[in-house]
């Protein structure tokens, strides 16, 4: 167990509040992973005047010198890869080899951020008039507020921070209450590295106290935020009563199409990896698996034997496929869907009910769940339900099972497997999703590309790659006149 502190101004301090809260593991409710601060309003406003003082040495420092900065943090997260992936495993309870993955996503992170200080372009464009010059550039807007999810502990919290600070801006990140740990771990890492006091400080608390009070501050000039899509509203709301830039990451409701020309052993493994790697607790997860008609029955029996073969267990052991939900109220909410879509008529075919094997009864364990002959409107195939609960769907046709993936509120991934060139390209003009797949899963995105969706799902940004970037800089349009005389755009005549 260790005491955390927040971090403010490059010093690890405790609450004015004196209070703390605790973070236990979800495989082993006994065990407490970490002691953190409960912050209030006045540690976080210290931590907003720690970061709005650092903004401008930090922003004068050239882009390749901050990116070197980065090129370091990749190289302490790789020597630290083991012992972060283990934190997280315990702090959160995914399996041990998604936790490598998600600590390596942020490694690949900082790298992308290492090369981007150098690359990072404007435009150059001719002007309507003579000896005048015009091109782009992008500067750094001031201190963020970001705020982030439980799912992916570490490899989130670098989606938004390490653009947020290569860019130049200074930063005050809120982690979620279930995995503050591993927030910790990375403003140290990030202190260690050589980002200097106040550009980056982390401040521990609940979203009704310290989330808010970073929408509501006037010195934060943008917010970033993933998490579900009713606090999403909300906290767009309140930026645009301030203007505050917000990017919203929010819910998803993804589909796996599988089409009867599938190679059926591929999608069953995809189907498997995407509706239950991570329990099923990522917004990319695959909670509907749409099939085509001719091959429903069979792909069923095959799901079911492989769904029952998964390992349940503790995520420390390498040799177990799913690990326990994050919390009592998750594995509440999970099993209510579970009871609503027996109420809906849909057919659970296998799990359904907590898992209390052995030493699983001390956490939060739950069998990964199929309902079959589920209809598109029930509220099992259209809500969010952030767990291991898949709901299967038959599909008349190719044209039903496009219009059955793209028939909910959210946006954020899909995924279809054909053998088909033609089926396969229209479904990629088609889908109503930021990311699609093709013979892979609805998991399983890339730092160096865009990430985001559409619909209800954000609203209009893309996390990861260069076009996270955009998200924390404010693009300036430069005009520069040698031809010593007033010339007017749109005005002047040249012939
Ligand atoms: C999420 O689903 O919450 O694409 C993030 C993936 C991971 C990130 C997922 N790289 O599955």
């Amino acid at each position: 167990m260790k005491d955390y502190k927040n971090l403010i101004n490059g010093k690890l301090v405790d609450s004015a509040s004196g209070r703390t809260f605790e973070n236990r593991n979800p495989a082993n409710w006994d065990e407490v992973v970490g002691v953190f601060p409960k912050s209030t309003a006045e540690d976080l406003n210290k931590a907003i005047e720690a970061a709005k003082k650092a903004y401008p040495k930090w922003r004068a420092i050239p882009w390749p010198k901050r990116s070197e900065i980065m090129r370091k943090v990749a190289e302490i997260m790789v020597m630290k890869k083991e012992e972060l992936s283990k934190l997280m495993t315990r702090e959160m309870g995914k399996v041990i080899k998604e936790t490598r993955g998600d600590t390596q996503e942020g490694i690949d992170t900082a790298l992308y951020a290492s090369t981007e200080g150098r690359k990072y372009y404007g435009y150059t464009l001719p002007s309507e008039l003579p000896d005048k010059s015009c091109w782009t550039r992008r500067d750094p807007m001031g201190v963020w507020g970001l705020i982030t999810p439980w799912n992916f502990p570490i490899a989130i919290p670098t989606w938004k921070s390490f653009p947020c600070l290569l860019s130049g801006n200074t930063a005050v990140i809120k982690p979620a209450t279930y995995t503050p740990a591993c927030v910790g771990e990375l403003g140290t890492i990030l202190q260690e590295a050589g980002v200097p006091d106040g550009v980056f400080n982390v401040v521990y608390g609940g979203g009704s106290e310290i989330g808010e009070g970073l929408l509501n501050h006037q010195d934060i000039v943008g917010i970033s935020f993933t998490g579900s899509s009713d606090i999403g509203r909300r906290i767009g709301e309140v930026c645009g009563k301030s203007l505050k830039r917000c990017s919203l990451e929010l819910g998803g409701k993804n589909g796996q199409v599988v089409l009867a020309d599938a190679d059926l052993d591929l999608a069953l493994e995809g189907v498997l990896w995407g509706a239950f790697g991570t329990t099923g607790q990522r917004c990319t997860a695959t909670s509907r698996c749409i099939i085509e008609a001719p091959v429903y029955d069979r792909f069923i029996d095959m799901l079911k034997a492989k769904v029952e073969a998964l390992k349940i267990g503790n995520g420390l052991d390498e040799a177990n496929d799913v690990g326990p939900l994050v919390s009592e109220s998750q594995r509440e909410s999970i099993h209510s869907y579970v009871l609503i879509g027996k109420q809906e008529g849909a057919k659970l075919i296998t799990g359904g009910e907590p898992y209390t094997e052995g030493t699983c009864a001390q956490g939060w364990f739950y069998r990964p769940t199929v309902f079959i002959d589920v209809t598109p409107s029930m509220r099992i195939a259209q809500e969010e339900i952030f767990g291991p609960v898949l709901s299967v769907i038959k599909a008349r046709d190719y044209k039903e099972a496009i219009e059955i993936l793209n028939g909910t509120v959210y946006g954020l991934s899909s995924s279809i497997y054909t053998r088909d060139l033609v089926k396969a390209h229209k479904a990629i003009e088609l889908a109503e999703t930021g990311i699609v797949y093709i013979n892979a899963p609805t998991i399983g995105a890339e730092c160096h590309l865009p990430f985001g969706g559409m619909k209800n799902t954000g609203n209009g940004h893309r996390e990861g790659g260069w076009t996270a970037y955009e998200i924390f800089t404010e693009i300036k349009t430069v005009y520069v006149d040698y031809s010593g005389t007033l010339q007017k755009a749109q005005i002047d005549t040249w012939q």
